[in-house]
């Protein structure tokens, strides 16, 4: 039985900005995943609402939206054993300030908003929104 999961990544705005998907792709190496899908995009607001949509009744809402369509972003299917979980601790606390030691958003976050890395929270969300991204 092959028991490698498959998790959803976005380098954000604010790391290609700053030119980290090298540095960021190789932590993901260097922790045991494969990056088994990898594309460079740059998003519509309203692919940003729809890929948020969750968040729609939070007051950043908008703000995140306008920031995730601010420039380009590498989207990535991330493959290991327990890829859901093994990302989320890799990535570390949502606002970078409160992130442990090591984590992508301790080393390489600005702020709460800016925090470089997405990955998703659970093995539904992930096949959800590997989906979004890369259906057909
Ligand atoms: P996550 O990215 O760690 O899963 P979520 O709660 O799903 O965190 O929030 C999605 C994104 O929304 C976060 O990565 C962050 O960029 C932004 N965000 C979350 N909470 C706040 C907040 O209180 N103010 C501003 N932006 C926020
Ligand atoms: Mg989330």
């Amino acid at each position: 039985m092959n028991e490698s999961e498959q998790t959803l990544s976005i380098i954000k705005p604010d790391a290609v900005e700053r030119n980290l998907q090298d540095e960021i792709k190789n932590e993901f190496n260097k922790n045991g995943f494969v990056i088994s899908k990898e594309k460079k995009i740059h998003i519509s607001k309203q692919e940003a609402e729809q890929f948020y949509k969750v968040h729609e009744t939070k007051p950043f809402y908008n703000d995140l939206c306008e920031y995730l369509s601010s420039g380009p972003i590498i989207v990535m299917s991330l493959q290991k054993k327990n890829a859901v979980l093994d990302n989320r601790k890799l990535m570390g606390a949502t606002n970078p300030k409160e992130a442990e030691k090591g984590t992508l958003r301790e080393k390489y976050g600005i702020s709460i908003d800016k925090n470089s890395v997405h990955g998703s929270d659970s093995i539904e969300n992930a096949k959800i929104e590997i989906d979004f991204f890369f259906k057909d």
